[in-house]
């Protein structure tokens, strides 16, 4: 063989490769940005009013997570509530038969000026806490998800108020890039506040701690009318 021949061969094994990387890529990006229903399938089962009042598309939120939607399966998946001396933990069933279900619309508002009206359902939050587990000294409640994400709230604000974990949006489960299994629906607060994909929640008694926006810059109290600049 000539060195010609050889850089010839070379250069399309090369090339060969260059192919199966892009299309590996395509695959991975194509797959990430994948919507669960397409806008025909929507059409058809999501409810768009509700007494009265219009309702978003579920496919009308911008998609932009941290880390892109995370897959989390029904089978095996626990939510865990942490106390401050003693834990709790729910399976998906526990959580959607055992207490008593909310609907209610409320609207998400994201920093980045866009928002969403949907029709939420799910249970309160604190149904799921048994007061007796958490004494006076916990003020602060951190919420934690799949993807590293986390946010935190005053314990009155979760205790004292109907504020919702959803599990259906619009009448229909929550899909994977929306947070399924669990959304928080974080009332009068900016969409940042709105974790989805929840996997804990936990009793601090550190007033200091700040979630993954909030540690970047954005208010910790993310009050819709007071702003989001600043802490
Ligand atoms: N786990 C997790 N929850 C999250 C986020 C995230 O990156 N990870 N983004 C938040 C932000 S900034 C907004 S505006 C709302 C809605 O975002 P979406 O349009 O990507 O669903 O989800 C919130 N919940
Ligand atoms: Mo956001």
């Amino acid at each position: 063989m000539n060195m010609k021949n050889l850089l010839n061969k070379t250069l399309i094994i090369l090339i060969i490769l260059l192919l199966i990387l892009l299309a590996v890529f395509y695959f991975y990006i194509s797959k990430r940005n994948r919507l669960t229903y397409t806008e025909k399938e929507l059409e058809s089962v999501e409810i768009r009013e509700y007494e009265g009042e219009d309702l978003s598309s579920i496919n009308s939120f911008r998609e932009n997570s941290i880390k892109g939607p995370q897959y989390v399966k029904k089978e095996g998946y626990q939510l865990e509530i942490k106390g401050l001396s003693q834990n709790l933990s729910y399976s998906y069933e526990d959580v959607i038969n055992n207490f008593q279900p909310y609907k209610k619309v409320v609207r998400l508002n994201c920093v980045e000026g866009w928002s969403v009206n949907i029709l939420w359902e799910g249970i309160l939050v604190r149904d799921l806490i048994n007061k007796e587990l958490i004494p006076e000294s916990a003020n602060t409640i951190i919420f934690k998800a799949y993807d590293g994400y986390s946010t935190s709230f005053p314990r009155e604000y979760i205790m004292d108020q109907d504020i919702i974990m959803a599990y259906r949006m619009n009448g229909l489960e929550l899909p994977v890039e929306r947070g399924f299994p669990f959304q928080l629906v974080a009332e009068s607060k900016y969409g940042y506040k709105w974790i989805k994909w929840i996997t804990e929640i936990e009793f601090s008694n550190d007033e200091n701690y700040r979630g993954y926006w909030e540690s970047r810059g954005y208010s910790n109290e993310a009050d819709l009318e007071e702003g989001f600049f600043g802490y």
